[in-house]
């Protein structure tokens, strides 16, 4: 059995998530939420990061980053599931790499006008990050993933990384995304009907949203 620390509201924690149930592996791992906010404490101790998703093996490893962490999974259910091992390895990983980035500068973004009152706002540091966002979406609303029925049923670690990215826009930004991106939405309401661990990972304060 291993460990998954997480918190409710991380997409990239939720990327786990998703991973562990559409590997059907639930019974390999357990959930235990962790405080991301504290200054110390056992996630400090485990992870020099502090940060989550962060794994505990049974041997004692740790393994962190959302993206080892579903190599990990996907190695627990025999591997190339959720990752290809083929052709389309290096392309699949790529944007998932995409997708995090996505949630990488959003997060930069908000950190600067959640810690600062607006007129001491870094508008160029802020429009930079803004900038990376909107470039992505753009890049997955014009050349669209496949949906997971269109792949092979189980969803792969950018589709996976994809939903989790726009989940976290829907919550920090409004959903403000979608206005510039229907065939994006239509792809997120596609993997939302396919893929039950979406809803089912919702945060509390996700579902006062949806
Ligand atoms: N690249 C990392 C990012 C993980 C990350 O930034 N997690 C956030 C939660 S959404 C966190 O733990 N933040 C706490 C902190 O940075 O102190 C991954 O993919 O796992």
């Amino acid at each position: 059995m291993i460990t998954l620390r997480t918190s409710p509201t991380s997409p990239y924690g939720r990327k786990a998530r998703i991973a562990v149930a559409v590997l059907g592996i639930e019974d390999q791992v357990q959930l235990d939420w962790a405080d991301t906010r504290a200054t110390s404490g056992s996630l400090y101790d485990q992870n020099p990061l502090a940060k989550v998703p962060t794994v505990l093996l049974e041997n004692g490893d740790v393994v962190y980053d959302s993206r080892v962490v579903l190599e990990l999974l996907d190695q627990m259910a025999g591997g190339g599931v959720i990752i290809p091992k083929g052709d389309t390895r290096i392309a699949v990983l790529t944007k998932q790499a995409m997708a995090d980035g996505i949630v990488d500068a959003a997060i930069q973004a908000q950190i600067e006008t959640r810690n600062h009152p607006e007129e001491h706002w870094n508008n160029v540091w802020i429009e930079r990050q803004l900038g990376k966002v909107n470039r992505c979406l753009k890049a997955f609303n014009d050349n669209p993933l496949p949906t997971p029925e269109q792949s092979n049923g189980i969803p792969d670690c950018a589709q996976i990384a994809l939903a989790c990215a726009l989940g976290y826009l829907d919550l920090r930004a409004n959903g403000d995304w979608r206005k510039d991106n229907p065939d994006l939405v239509k792809w997120h309401t596609a993997f939302i009907e396919q893929v039950p661990a979406y809803d089912a990972t919702l945060a509390p304060e996700m579902l006062e949203k949806s």
